[in-house]
């Protein structure tokens, strides 16, 4: 049964031992980071902190910063479960033959079920404020000493393709700079900045409408950071991995749609043109991201339940929460890389490389030169263009297990051979390239070299004992009593 909402979710966290109330008065200013921080390096549980300094309204945070928590947020015994159910679709084809045609049927009565449904009544709009409000009554965080204020952290923010009339939910930070003022940080590359431009270059409105919601059904609230192609309403793939209709509600004040379970719901516009410098924050390179400037969200009304939690998270020196939520997102959309590139076994991108910094890769070698176009690939492939450098091993190598990969990449180069750089669009928050969002690349092929591509020495075999030896060992080891 899909979670109704962000409480019932609480609930399967604290029945399964996962969560932790906190009912001292701790600081939303850079307390909770310290709190948070330490849980999640020591796999502590998910902490609710009931008493947040200054605020009534009570802090979520690390709902999603485990492995089993991420099982539990996406009621799953693993997520390989969401990979397997897209897979299946995938691989749906129309049968050959009635009954066969027939046996479809349930399965397409299941798509059905993913579709987001309207509703005129919901939690979200149990308290509607035009006036009278400020961001001030919520625990908003000040994550980190150097940054440039409090910041809204896990936001889902709805905007409207002015050419499409399609929706997208995208998790982009907020920096609070007044009670009904916040910043817009969408990186360029992301779809609310693409909204924003088209409607900016449109020239037909001055105000572009945007509605924020906090907290709601795990399921729903992991969509806002999954990285969709363009106007694939991240609504939709939310009813499908939670099995369950996501129930929509119009704003007060536009034509924007929010989750009606949403505990807090911020409506307002952004003003095409204005900006405003945002930053720094401390983020989850583990680094602070400079100052840049970005648009400026003005907020109009607030509607939330009576009374409302506020879900947050916070990114810094990784392992923190977003690595948990990235790694689930490595696995489900494994099957939908591999629709593309079928070569590929398997991928992996460690803590350490903050997502975008390094892909392991393994493929299945049939061609000369097939790791140089399965890099040249994933750097074509929606978001993970911005991956900084891209690994590719053979088959037989578990990029899994990192040390593994670094022992046979190291081996297997040539640098000056295997090495490809090329030039291309990198992640807003390198601070290490020449511009920003401009930057090199790098593509290692640490693959078996072949004949046909040059390699003319022979390529020795890895060092494995046979089996019956080691059987037989296996029985001696016991008598030599070691
Ligand atoms: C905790 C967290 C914070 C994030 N903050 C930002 C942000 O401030 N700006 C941004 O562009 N992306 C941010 N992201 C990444 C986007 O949510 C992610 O790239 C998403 O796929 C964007 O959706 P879109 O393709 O619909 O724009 C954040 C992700 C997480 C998990
Ligand atoms: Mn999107």
């Amino acid at each position: 049964m899909a979670y109704a909402d962000l409480r019932e979710f609480i609930k399967a966290l604290e029945k399964n031992k996962e969560l932790k109330r906190i009912s001292i008065e701790v600081d939303p200013r850079l307390e909770i980071t310290e709190f948070a921080d330490r849980s999640v390096k020591h796999g502590g549980p998910a902490l609710l902190f009931e008493r947040p300094k200054g605020s009534r309204v009570p802090v979520l945070i690390n709902a999603f910063a485990s492995e089993r928590r991420m099982q539990i947020a996406l009621e799953v015994g693993s997520v390989q479960e969401v990979a397997n159910r897209i897979s299946e679709f995938l691989e749906m084809r129309m049968p050959q033959g009635l009954i066969n045609k027939l046996k479809m049927l349930p399965k397409l009565a299941e798509m059905g079920r993913f579709f987001p449904k309207i509703v005129s009544k919901g939690e979200c709009k149990e308290v509607i404020r035009h006036d009278n409000f400020s961001l001030s009554e919520l625990p908003i965080l000040q994550c980190w000493p150097d940054d440039g204020g409090r910041y809204i952290t896990l936001p889902m923010v709805f905007s409207i393709n002015p050419e499409t009339g399609k929706r997208n939910c995208g998790c982009y930070r907020m920096q609070v700079y007044d009670d009904r003022t916040t910043g817009m940080h969408w990186q360029t590359h992301k779809q609310g900045a693409e909204h924003y431009r088209r409607m900016l270059n449109e020239g037909k409105q001055s105000r572009m409408p945007i509605a924020v919601a906090i907290g709601s059904d795990p399921a729903t609230m992991y969509s806002a950071i999954l990285p969709l192609p363009p106007d694939l309403d991240e609504m939709m793939i939310a009813g499908f991995m939670r099995g369950s209709p996501v129930e929509m509600i119009q704003c007060e004040t536009s034509d924007i749609q929010v989750p009606a379970n949403a505990e807090i719901v911020l409506e307002g516009y952004v003003e095409l043109g204005e900006l405003r410098r945002e930053g720094p924050f401390g983020d989850h390179t583990g680094f602070y991201s400079l100052e840049d400037d970005y648009p400026v969200f003005h907020i109009t009304c607030i509607t939330h339940r009576k009374n409302p939690i506020y879900a947050t998270t916070i990114v810094g020196p990784p392992p923190m929460e977003d690595f948990y939520m990235g790694r689930a997102i490595e696995r489900i959309f494994l099957p939908l890389m591999r629709l593309q590139l079928p070569e590929i076994r398997d991928i992996c991108m460690p803590a350490e490389g903050i997502f975008h910094n390094l892909m392991l890769v393994s493929i299945r070698k049939s061609y000369p030169l097939h790791a140089r176009k399965v890099m040249h690939a994933i750097w074509g492939l929606g978001q993970a263009m911005f991956t900084k450098c891209i690994v590719v091993v053979d088959e037989d190598v578990d990029v899994q297990n990192v040390s593994e990969v670094a022992w046979k990449a190291l081996n297997n180069i040539d640098p000056e051979r295997d090495i490809q750089f090329v030039l291309g669009p990198v992640d807003s928050l390198d601070h290490a390239s020449r511009l920003p969002n401009y930057g090199s690349k790098m593509g290692i092929d640490a693959t078996r070299k072949w004949k046909e591509e040059g390699f003319v020495r022979p390529w020795p075999d890895v060092i494995r004992m046979p089996d019956d030896v080691r059987k037989r060992v296996d029985e001696l080891w016991k008598k030599a009593g070691i």
